[in-house]
């Protein structure tokens, strides 16, 4: 009898539980390295709204900004929404491209002159290749934001030809890709961690570093002694909504649906809006003091031709096919 009543009371707390798992809602992490103080943060903050306004409640996205979620090793990001640590991302591809080799091509140097460029890729074949890359290896890629083309600072004196950045200290993210740039160049690269570049820069262990614009303006770079600032371009920085394979498998194809649109309408939204503010952050990083210089075609020129052997050295490793259909799609933009 004792046990009668002990199994009836056990199985009612089940049912009881299981029907509370489904009226509430249910929580997923959400990492990003930047802030909603910056437009990344913002796109994260979007998707977030977003879900949690047209699933009426079911789903709650919680964003963990400044890659807490992995103690500040913003490389480390892919490798733990791969193994189920973190749900979700909204992620740079040069966080992201230790784990996958396909997204360098974005960070190959002076691939993308204009952000027609970078929409030719995004939203065409060579994104689609780039997209079953990410997928392969465990993450599904849901849409596009983007980070900005990354401009070079220094606290030493204004940058105009290579020569110039000459034993400069360049601190760099990510992959060994932004190593032989700044190698090509002649600089003196060091990788870091964005949680340790703005101290670094603050005590003079390095003198430049490259970053949007936008970073440079909300992290106001300008205190930490980079008052020169040369807008050459040189990649640009795609952010991608993600979810860990593991747990979009258990997800309802509706589900998968509403947080596919609402990503991309997250991400159209994040982009246009950046695009937008851009000239309005340039004008205020002048306002600070910063002397800003912009390069001529035949300067610009000139950094092209020192950064060829990245090429040679990166197609192999990248795949000959996506960097030829890229090139392909920026020539027919
Ligand atoms: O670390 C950086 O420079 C940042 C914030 O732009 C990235 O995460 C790629």
């Amino acid at each position: 009898m004792k046990i009668k009543t002990w199994i009836s009371a056990g199985a009612a707390c089940i049912t009881l539980t299981a029907s509370m798992a489904f009226a509430q809602p249910r929580e997923y992490s959400v990492s990003t390295v930047l802030s909603d103080a910056f437009p990344w943060g913002q796109a994260a903050a979007k998707w977030a709204e977003l879900v949690e306004e047209r699933s009426e409640g079911r789903i709650k996205l919680k964003v963990y900004p400044n890659a807490q979620l992995v103690s500040g090793d913003q490389t480390r990001e892919f490798s733990a929404m791969r193994s189920g640590l973190i749900d979700m991302a909204v992620g740079s591809t040069i966080n992201w491209s230790p784990q996958v080799p396909e997204v360098n091509l974005f960070s190959l140097p002076f691939l993308m002159p204009d952000n027609a460029a970078v929409d030719a890729i995004t939203t065409g074949k060579a994104g689609e290749m780039v997209f079953k890359a990410i997928e392969k290896r465990g993450v599904m890629p849901l849409a596009w934001a983007e980070n900005g083309f990354r401009e070079i600072s220094n606290s030493r004196g204004p940058i105009s030809q290579p020569a110039d950045l000459k034993g400069l200290k360049v601190r760099v993210v990510g992959s060994p890709l932004f190593l032989d740039t700044f190698n090509a160049l002649g600089a003196n690269p060091t990788q870091m961690s964005w949680t340790d570049a703005l101290p670094a820069l603050t005590t003079g262990a390095v003198d430049g570093q490259e970053n949007p614009l936008a970073v440079f303006d909300v992290a106001r770079a300008d205190r930490a002694s980079q008052k020169h600032l040369t807008l050459w371009h040189y990649m640009n920085d795609p952010l991608i909504f993600g979810v860990s394979q593991r747990l979009w498998k258990t997800l309802s194809a509706d589900d998968q649906q509403l947080l596919k649109q609402a990503a991309h309408d997250a991400g159209q939204w994040e982009i246009e809006k950046s695009r937008t503010e851009l000239a309005a952050t340039l004008d205020a990083i002048r306002e600070r003091g910063v002397e800003v210089t912009e390069l001529t075609p035949e300067q610009h020129q000139a950094f092209v031709a020192a950064t060829q052997s990245v090429y040679e050295k990166w197609i192999p490793r990248i795949g000959k096919e996506l960097v030829e259909t890229a090139q392909q799609a920026i020539a027919e933009r």
